[in-house]
């Protein structure tokens, strides 16, 4: 038998994040491919669009009017998932069936008054004072001693079931950490107990020596497709510094974090020259009161596309029943979106 190796033969790979496995099966990639593939033709949307509920000075559908905006404005969501008010209790019939009130903030940032961009067409300076709200958000409702979670995250393209392709994100705050965050932190915190650095700290410093699955970096910030993706284009972005939070950002690495998300989303958008559908969010120490030297401020982008506009990879049959699978390989997926034009296909 011919050695292991992880680019040819079938293996399951590690996320020391999450703990969990990723089947890889790079002899696929190989096979024909006989979808079809269409081209998107998107429309055009105007700069404000009176039946939108996110531009400014609009009506929402709740009856509330949004002011007049010029760069980014925060509500409160009008269909909030989690609320403020909910009765204190648990409830519990054996071990089997088990339920505990959750209470929490829901919000909608608008990231620009701007109907017609995304975050690959907006300017670094604009996008920038959403890093700023993030920022100024994560605070005030991380303070509130009943928050323990402050979850900001972007849900872009309507394959993603996002309503409404103004840009916008939210915010999920909530009084317990959430299962992903909750993983990643006791993850983190074995690891920062037994090696003294943070786990995102010694993993970028060895995939910036490897250089295998960088895609682009500025002073600051790295984005990669992290060796455990298991979305065909799954990828990170992580501080080079060992930051817990938002707040501990110097202003320069807040424009920084601006900038790579910037570049970062202009080669989704060139990959398949379509406004790239994806949901995307910061993690970031909980706001539990407790100290968190072991968390290392990241961003995940989960993108559905696989290979064009339209053909969309399913998480179904075996990924639903065993465990997720992807054929193409992260590092055959970093080399495909690096190779790509730095200026977006619209302005090329
Ligand atoms: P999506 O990005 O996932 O489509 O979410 C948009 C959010 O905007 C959604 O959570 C809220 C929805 O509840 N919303 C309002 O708060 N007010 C409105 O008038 C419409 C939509
Ligand atoms: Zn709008």
């Amino acid at each position: 038998m011919d050695k292991f190796d992880y680019i040819e033969n079938p293996h399951r790979r590690y996320n020391p994040l999450t703990g969990e496995w990723v089947l890889v099966s790079p002899h696929r990639s190989k096979r024909p491919w006989q979808g079809q593939v269409e081209k998107i033709v998107e429309e055009k949307r105007p700069s404000h669009d009176p039946e939108c509920y996110l531009c400014s000075g609009n009506e929402r559908i709740g009856g509330e009017k949004n002011p007049n905006y010029d760069d980014v404005y925060a509500f409160q969501n009008d269909f909030s998932a989690l609320l403020q008010d909910t009765p204190k209790g648990e409830f519990s019939d054996g071990d089997l069936f088990r339920a505990e009130c959750e209470s929490g903030v829901c919000k909608v940032i608008c990231f620009s008054p701007d109907h017609s961009l995304t975050v690959p067409e907006m300017s670094v300076e604009n996008i920038r004072k959403v890093v700023d709200l993030w920022c100024k958000e994560y605070k005030e409702l991380g303070d509130r001693k009943e928050i323990g979670y402050v979850q900001i995250f972007e849900n872009k393209g309507s394959i993603m079931g996002c309503s409404n392709p103004h840009p916008h994100g939210q915010i999920w705050a909530s009084g317990l950490v959430p299962l992903e965050t909750s993983k990643e932190t006791d993850t983190q915190k074995e690891y920062f107990e037994k090696h003294g650095n943070t786990m995102l700290s010694d993993y970028l410093k060895t995939e910036l020596e490897k250089d295998e699955r960088i895609l682009v970096e500025n002073d600051s910030f790295v984005a990669l497709v992290p060796f455990w993706a298991v979305w065909p284009f799954e990828t990170m972005i992580i501080s080079k510094r060992a930051v817990s939070n938002l707040l501990e950002l110097t202003s320069e690495e807040k424009t920084d974090l601006a900038d790579i998300y910037k570049k970062l989303t202009v080669m989704y958008d060139n990959l398949f020259e379509v406004s790239f559908a994806y949901s995307a969010g910061l993690h970031q120490a909980p706001t539990d009161g407790e100290e968190h030297h072991e968390w290392h401020l990241h961003m995940h982008f989960y993108p559905p596309l696989l290979r064009s506009a339209s053909v969309k990879k399913f998480m179904v049959g075996y990924e639903m029943l065993g465990t997720p699978q992807r054929d193409i390989t992260a590092e055959g997926a970093a080399k495909r979106l690096k190779e790509l034009s730095k200026v977006h296909y619209k302005y090329q």
